[in-house]
């Protein structure tokens, strides 16, 4: 008889889109499963702390829904009729389907569809390697941060900030746009221990009054896009009450008098009828921040999900260029680290396997694509086959009625890699089963910190399930390639990318889990210039610097942009016949679609439903838990409506993505959402809906 194996703990990292990515303390049982999922004590920025969702990991990896074996359409599309078949018999069908709609229609007729289902870079970013080699469209990657980033990048050139632990030594933390308990909840542990060691203020910008906000000194709700009028407005009175700091925009920026002229026009009277908040509550968070030089600006996702998001980042990113606010430990601003991990994934990618030069796909617009939109399909011919891998386009994918009409057309041989059966794989031809992150090799960058962390394969696959790395490579040898970097192991990817990294060996990284990417504190707040040649934080963006800078492509003509930081009304208006203005905001239990399938996260959200104002609830005699359908151009989502005193009258939240299946009728929310890609280098503006609201 075996010896009992004694329980162990093992330091992990936790794989979902989340800025954060938490180090994590895994028990694993002596029967090889897992038991309780720890943040861990000694990582800085964890410190100590997950959300909730990740704590009960265990209900997620041994879910007795977990697909163990790949199972081929044995009906119509979408009928939920499997047949089980081998890896080998799937293989070769994806092999032999995706060489036919190559031989007839052309490389550019595939197009491999991914997200950030894991943000482990072998098992997220490997599926390029089968793109590169094949000559397959490519993806535009915008769904998340098309709209953040280019704002992000447009004032300070480089897609960085200060190490948000020295949140905790901040006078004032402005959280703005994010839902942090929901969303990252370690945004709230540094930002709380500022409050408690410092008598920090806490303000929470948003457009309810959301989980973070219950948790402020100071909140603003205003109406949804209009973050660029606030910011503008604020410097209006930073410059009418002499509390900008003249000196550190004239070493660091590019402020002019131009500009100063634009923003006396930008008056808190003004913005007090484009945002509705009150001239005193602007002029208060005016005060704050400007009397505060170490005030710490965390911009989230959020307000950039709206048609305007580019501009409005870059706004709200004005403000402590003006305070100087980057000068001061404590100080400055951060949306991500992403761009400063200098990681060579040439290898990981393919580059050098790339074959042709493809067309760029938006993945926001799959919808249309899909459809046959020609200005989608840039021009090409109809996608005849798709391998969907770490996302569920079915539910997260804006304008859901012509995703989900797309994914069923039966000229579209569609294979979906997934751990679960979402609602992507149910309108699949081949569905094969994916492993989950205790059970395979990689490495994660923390967007919302500076470490990389390695997470180890510690537990078994359940039946037959493997890795998106093993199936890439898989299907590329079966497709006739033959190059060895489809002949390797996840862990030989993440040692090859550390070694062209200049990172240090996996086998150190391994012992002590992470390597540490901050970068010296005064280059972290730019105090030897920003990211532009002349080092000047820029208040007058130069958008195609941007686009060219990161190979965005335009979706808008370049002189329709505001020149300097500004308030852009370029949203969805509500008028009439579509009254209010629908956001849809995260939820705490789900991420984005993971996780509502789990006891413990479908206990906590329940029903799918909509925040309304009972003023607006009164007028339409709707009372507390009435059946509602919401509804615009797209299309009708079925809610239960929850009165709400924290947001502003005219605007609906429908928090999380639960399963279009959740809601009566089957339709989810992204019926709601346009797939039209905003300016201007594309993105969803998933936040950004006109709507009516009316009783079932
Ligand atoms: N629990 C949970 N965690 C998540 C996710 C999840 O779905 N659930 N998603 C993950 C992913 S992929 C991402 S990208 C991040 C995103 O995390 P966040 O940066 O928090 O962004 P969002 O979740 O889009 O929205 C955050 C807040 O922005 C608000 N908002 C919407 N429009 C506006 C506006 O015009 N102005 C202002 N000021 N606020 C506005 C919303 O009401 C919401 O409260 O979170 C990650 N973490
Ligand atoms: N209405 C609305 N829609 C939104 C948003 C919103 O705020 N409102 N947010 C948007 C944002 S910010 C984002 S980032 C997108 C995210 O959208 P998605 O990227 O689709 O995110 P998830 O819904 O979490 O789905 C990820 C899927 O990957 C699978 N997965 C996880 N790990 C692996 C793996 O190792 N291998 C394989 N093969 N599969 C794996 C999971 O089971 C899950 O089904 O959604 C967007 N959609
Ligand atoms: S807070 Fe984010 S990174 Fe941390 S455990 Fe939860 S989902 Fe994962
Ligand atoms: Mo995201």
């Amino acid at each position: 008889m075996n010896a009992p194996v004694p329980q162990r703990t093992i330091r992990s990292v936790c794989p979902h889109d989340c800025p954060s990515v938490c180090a994590l303390d895994v028990d694993i049982l002596p029967d090889g499963t897992i038991g309780r999922v720890r943040g861990a004590k000694d990582d800085p920025y964890t410190a100590g702390v997950i959300c909730e969702k990740v704590a009960r990991y265990a209900e997620r990896i041994h879910h007795p829904e977990r697909l163990t074996h790949p199972l081929r359409r044995a009906g119509p599309k979408g009928a939920g009729h499997w047949q089980r078949i081998s890896w080998d018999e799937a293989l070769d069908e994806i092999a032999s389907r995706f060489l036919e709609v190559e031989n007839t229609h052309g490389p550019e007729a595939v197009w491999p569809y991914f997200y950030a289902g894991t943000m482990g870079h072998v098992h997220r970013d490997g599926i390029e390697r089968l793109r590169a080699a094949r000559g397959y469209s490519h993806q535009y990657d915008t769904i998340c941060v098309g709209l953040p980033w280019p704002g992000y990048i447009a004032g300070t050139g480089l897609l960085g900030g200060v190490n948000p632990e020295q949140m905790a030594e901040a006078d004032c933390v402005v959280i703005w746009g994010t839902n942090a308990v929901h969303t990252q909840v370690n945004v709230m542990t540094h930002a709380m221990r500022a409050r408690k060691q410092r008598g920090a203020q806490i303000v929470v910008i948003d457009i309810y009054r959301n989980a973070t906000m219950e948790q402020a000194d100071m909140g603003l709700v205003l109406r949804p896009g209009t973050d660029g009028a606030l910011a503008v407005a604020a410097m209006h009175v930073l410059l009418r009450d002499g509390l900008a700091d003249r000196e550190y925009m004239s070493e660091f920026t590019d402020f002019s008098p131009e500009f100063e002229s634009h923003l006396q026009t930008r008056t808190p009277q003004w913005a007090s009828e484009i945002t509705g908040l009150s001239v005193a509550e602007i002029e208060a968070f005016a005060h704050l921040v400007g009397k505060t030089p170490r005030t710490f600006f965390r911009l989230g996702y959020g307000f950039s999900r709206q048609r305007n998001g580019s501009t409005a980042v870059h706004a709200a990113l004005c403000i402590p260029a003006m305070t100087g606010a980057w000068r001061h430990r404590g100080g400055g601003a951060f949306h991500s680290n992403s761009g400063t991990f200098g990681l060579d994934k040439s290898r990981l990618e393919g580059a050098h396997l790339q074959k042709g030069n493809p067309r760029l796909l938006d993945m926001s617009e799959i919808g249309p694509i899909l459809a046959g939109d020609a200005k989608a399909l840039q021009g090409g011919g109809p996608v005849h086959a798709m391998i969907v891998q770490n996302t569920n386009p079915a539910t997260v994918a804006p304008d859901q009625q012509k995703v989900r009409e797309g994914l069923l057309r039966d000229d579209l041989f569609l294979v979906v890699h997934e751990q679960f059966m979402t609602e992507t794989a149910e309108l699949a031809d081949i569905v094969l089963p994916a492993t989950m992150f205790l059970e395979h090799n990689d490495y994660y960058t923390r967007g919302g910190h500076t470490r990389v962390l390695y997470g180890p394969a510690v537990v078994d696959a359940p039946g037959e399930a493997r890795s998106n790395h093993d199936v890439i490579n898989a299907i590329a040898l079966r497709l006739g390639s033959d190059d060895p970097a489809f002949r390797t192991s996840d862990r030989d990817v993440v040692a090859d990318t550390f070694a062209r990294s200049n990172y240090p060996a996996l086998e150190e990284v391994e012992k002590q889990g992470y390597v540490d990417r901050e970068r010296p504190d005064d280059i972290a707040r730019f105090a030897n210039g920003f990211g532009w040649p002349d080092g000047r934080f820029r208040f007058q963006p130069d958008w195609q610097d941007v686009a060219d800078r990161k190979g965005y492509r335009w979706t808008c003509d370049p002189a329709d942009m505001p020149r300097f930081a500004d308030h852009w009304a370029i949203n969805e208006a509500a008028d009439a016949e579509h009254p209010f203005k629908l956001a849809t905001s995260p939820a705490r239990a789900f991420l984005n679609s993971t996780f509502n399938q789990t006891p413990g996260s479908l206990k906590r959200e329940g029903e799918p439903s909509v925040f309304i104002h009972p003023e607006d609830a009164v007028r339409l005699g709707i009372v507390e838990g009435d059946a509602v359908f919401v509804g615009n151009r797209r299309g009708q989502v079925a809610l239960t409506a929850r009165l709400h005193t924290g947001l502003r009258t005219g605007v609906l939240i429908a928090e999380g993505l639960h399963r279009n299946k959740a809601h009566r009728g089957g339709q989810g929310i992204n019926m709601l959402t346009s797939a039209q890609p905003a300016p201007p280098f594309g993105g969803a503006a998933f936040h950004d809906a006109a709507a009516w609201l009316r009783k079932t």
